[in-house]
Formats: C-alpha cells, sequence, structure tokens
C-alpha cells in the first residue's frame, strides 16, 4: 500500500496489503540466496535448473493490480477501503493482527482501521475524561462501560462487516472497524490509488467508504489480472458523497 499522508501509524500498519499467498517465491528465494555451492555435491545442475525455473515460473504468478476510485466528477477519492477476494477460491482471509484504537482529545484515533477476521482491537483511553464506547453493529456488538487508561483485554473481530464505533458519552465520537475475509486489502492514497502484487488470475474488488452513497452492486467489479500488464479497474461513483458526518471534526474521510 502506498503511504498517506493523513493514516495514522497504527492504521498504516493495519492496513498493509497482505502479502500474495505463494509461500513458493519465499521458500525458492531462500534456496536460491543460499547459491550453487551451498548446495550438497549430489544435487546436479539439471535439478538447479529445474528449481530456477521453477522460481521464475512462480514469480511470473504475480502481477500488479491497481484500483482507482474516483467521485461522479471525476476527481480522486481517497480513504476508501479495497477489498479484493480470488474467483472461485475459498475465503482464505489474511493474517489475523492486535491493532490498537486509541480515544485521544474525544476522538478515536486512527478513525478508521481495516483489520483481517479473527484480529483484535485494543481501546485504550489517553484522554483524562472517561469514555463509554460502543458497537450496535451487527457483526459486532459490544459495550466498554466507562472507563479510563486499558482496564479491558482487547475485542476480538471474528466475523467480517463493518462496525460503526461511538461513545455514550460524547456524540460526536465517531470511528468504524471494517472486518474483512479478503486475503488483500488497503485504502486509496490522495490520489484514489491502492494497487497490491497478487497472483495472477479474476478477482472479486469490493469499494466502501463512509460517506460513499451507491449501492452495494455499484461498488464491485471483477477484474483479471494477467501478464505482463497486470490489472487496472477504475471505479467512477455513480453518486455524489454524503455530507461529512461531523463538521469541524477533521476526520480521515471528510475532506473533500
Ligand atoms: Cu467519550
Amino acid at each position: 500500500m502506498r503511504p498517506h499522508a493523513r493514516q495514522s501509524a497504527h492504521f498504516s500498519q493495519q492496513s498493509r496489503p497482505a502479502q500474495a499467498g505463494c509461500g513458493l517465491a519465499k521458500r525458492c528465494g531462500g534456496a536460491l540466496t543460499r547459491g550453487p555451492e551451498a548446495l550438497p555435491a549430489g544435487f546436479s545442475r539439471a535439478v538447479l535448473g529445474l528449481l530456477v525455473g521453477f522460481c521464475a515460473g512462480s514469480a511470473a504468478f504475480a502481477a500488479t493490480l491497481a484500483i482507482t476510485v474516483q467521485l461522479p466528477n471525476g476527481h480522486s477519492l481517497a480513504g476508501a477501503v479495497v477489498t479484493v477476494h480470488p474467483d472461485g477460491a475459498p475465503a482464505h482471509p489474511a493474517p489475523s493482527v492486535a491493532a490498537v484504537m486509541d480515544q485521544v482529545d474525544r476522538a478515536f484515533a486512527p478513525d478508521l482501521l481495516v483489520i483481517p477476521v479473527n484480529s483484535t482491537v485494543e481501546f485504550p483511553n489517553s484522554d483524562s475524561v472517561s469514555h463509554q464506547i460502543y458497537s450496535f453493529s451487527p457483526a459486532k456488538r459490544f459495550q466498554l462501560p466507562l472507563y479510563r487508561g486499558k482496564p479491558y483485554a482487547p475485542v476480538r473481530f471474528e466475523q467480517p462487516g463493518v462496525i460503526t464505533m461511538g461513545c455514550n458519552i460524547h456524540d460526536e465520537m465517531l470511528a468504524y472497524v471494517l472486518v474483512t475475509d479478503a486475503p488483500f486489502f488497503g485504502r486509496t492514497d490522495a490520489t484514489g490509488s491502492w494497487s497490491a502484487e497478487v497472483p495472477r488470475g479474476g478477482y472479486h474488488v469490493s469499494i466502501w467508504h463512509p460517506r460513499i452513497r451507491d449501492e452495494a452492486k455499484d461498488l464491485e467489479r471483477n477484474v483479471t489480472v494477467d501478464e505482463p500488464n497486470g490489472g487496472n479497474l477504475t471505479l467512477r461513483l455513480l453518486k455524489t458523497l454524503k455530507p461529512a458526518p461531523l463538521e469541524g471534526r477533521p476526520h480521515s474521510w471528510d475532506s473533500y
């Protein structure tokens, strides 16, 4: 994922696209970096040739999938969440992570987390005032009664979906946790772009953003990632964005 100036360190760590599921490249890389001199005496040139050929072949399976999200007027939409599932394959989520969503100056920080299913999120309160945070979203309903510091264990998110976070004391506090079972995901940068190296094949791409008004079906596309051109997709929204939910509170999703 390309760096995005407005993302917090937490977010950047959690939103990096998952690595392609081909562990082969890593294993091949490891074998090759030892060099032929490290191979057993009986290891023939033919076998080495095969190994090199095999690795070159597997490397060719990775190509760039590049997504661009645009507003109806052609301007780019930064901060949109992109999730990418391979066609016809069983769900193969990215490895789970331990994420943190802090509370600073009566705001969640970061205000949007994208995490693989079964990840945990810790919700410390770094303010001097107490917060009582909650989610009524079907994918994860929970509440952490009035607290400061970090008295509670991290919360585990087992189901994919969008979870809206609020605080019972401060109505202006708003954040989202997007839980995905996709192997590849991230957020568009300031130019509305996101890309990842993926094995070639067919993919299903979905877009999400808190202010998008378009229907879900208009936010999904199929794209084929091929050699040598990879796969490119530009998705232009049909409808203008909803107004920013909290005027005057700077958020990663409202500067358009
Ligand atoms: Cu609060």
